[in-house]
């Protein structure tokens, strides 16, 4: 996958200014709308039964996230879904925390199932789970497993029929049959809460402006990471708090020139 056309990608972004329908956590979602907005998205967050399925049928993407999930708001990803399907939008599926307690096993299983979701975004631990492989995870972050990362989101795209996004210290973005290792983002990640619930956002706003998945889905790793070393750089030793700011920052700024010269993807065979 080529720099240029990632960097073209995220220009079509900034753009088309697609609209990003949420249906999120109540720890992100102030965050999330923020970065969608810096990145050059424009975010709605809607969760009322009654309106979920016009709203999805008017957006560019849909992302559900479970994070803080519960039975009316799981009734209104299906809605959601289902409004999006039918329309043909892109559907983004990060299931926060499968894996940690049965319920949450249960629904993202349920939202694979009952969803046609093009690409599914999570730590190695919740995309384990939601394909039934085994995996250790600890609440909503991801276990200590050391396994082949590369090996499961290979497997879990294959079973889904999706892309898979598997992220960590390196990103690895798949539909089962190409595989691409983006070694791009900064340890300051961790320590900000939504980072990963952002990212399938703007994995969202990809997947809006460019129908090739894998490529909507490399481009967002990429200019996500690549932002995200330039606001490490750029907030010194101050720490999560002054990064977190300089992130949304970077978001707006990162250029084509930086996308080219700092990113790092590379095809595995
Ligand atoms: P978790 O709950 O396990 O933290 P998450 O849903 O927050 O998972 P992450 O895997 O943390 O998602 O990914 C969010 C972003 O942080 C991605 O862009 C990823 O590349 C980046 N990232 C995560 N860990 C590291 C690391 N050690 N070094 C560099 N980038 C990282
Ligand atoms: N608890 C439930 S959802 C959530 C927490 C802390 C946010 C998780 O965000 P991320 O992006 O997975 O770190
Ligand atoms: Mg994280
Ligand atoms: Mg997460």
């Amino acid at each position: 996958m080529k720099l240029p056309n990632i960097a073209s990608t995220l220009t079509k972004v900034r753009q088309q200014n697609p609209l990003v329908h949420n249906i999120t956590n109540v720890v992100v979602t102030n965050f999330t709308a923020n970065g969608l907005l810096a990145l050059g998205a424009s975010p709605v967050m809607a969760y009322a039964p009654e309106e979920v399925a016009d709203m999805a049928s008017l957006a560019g993407a849909l992302v559900l996230n479970i994070g803080t999930l519960n039975e009316q708001e799981i009734a209104a990803m299906l809605l959601a879904g289902q409004g999006a399907n039918r329309q043909g939008v892109p559907v983004i599926f990060d299931p926060v925390g499968a894996g940690a307690t049965a319920y949450r096993t249960t629904t993202a299983r349920k939202i694979v199932q009952e969803v046609k979701v093009s690409i599914v975004r999570g730590n190695a631990g919740e995309i384990a789970n939601v394909v039934g492989e085994n995996w250790t995870v600890r609440g909503v972050d991801a276990g200590a497993n050391k396994g082949d990362v590369v090996a499961l989101a290979q497997t879990a795209a294959r079973k889904l029929g999706t892309v898979v996004v598997v992220t960590g210290p390196e990103d690895v973005v798949t539909d089962g049959q190409r595989t691409y290792v983006v070694a791009n983002g900064h340890p300051l990640l961790t320590k900000v809460t939504g980072t990963g619930c952002l990212l399938s956002s703007v994995i969202g706003a990809f997947a809006a402006v460019e129908r090739d998945m894998l490529l909507a889905a490399t481009s967002a790793l990429v200019s996500y990471g690549v932002a995200a070393e330039i606001a490490a750089a750029n907030q010194g030793q101050a720490g999560p708090g002054s990064f977190q700011i300089e992130f949304l920052n970077q978001l707006s700024k990162v250029s084509s020139e930086e996308i080219i010269k700092y990113g790092s993807v590379r095809e595995i065979n």
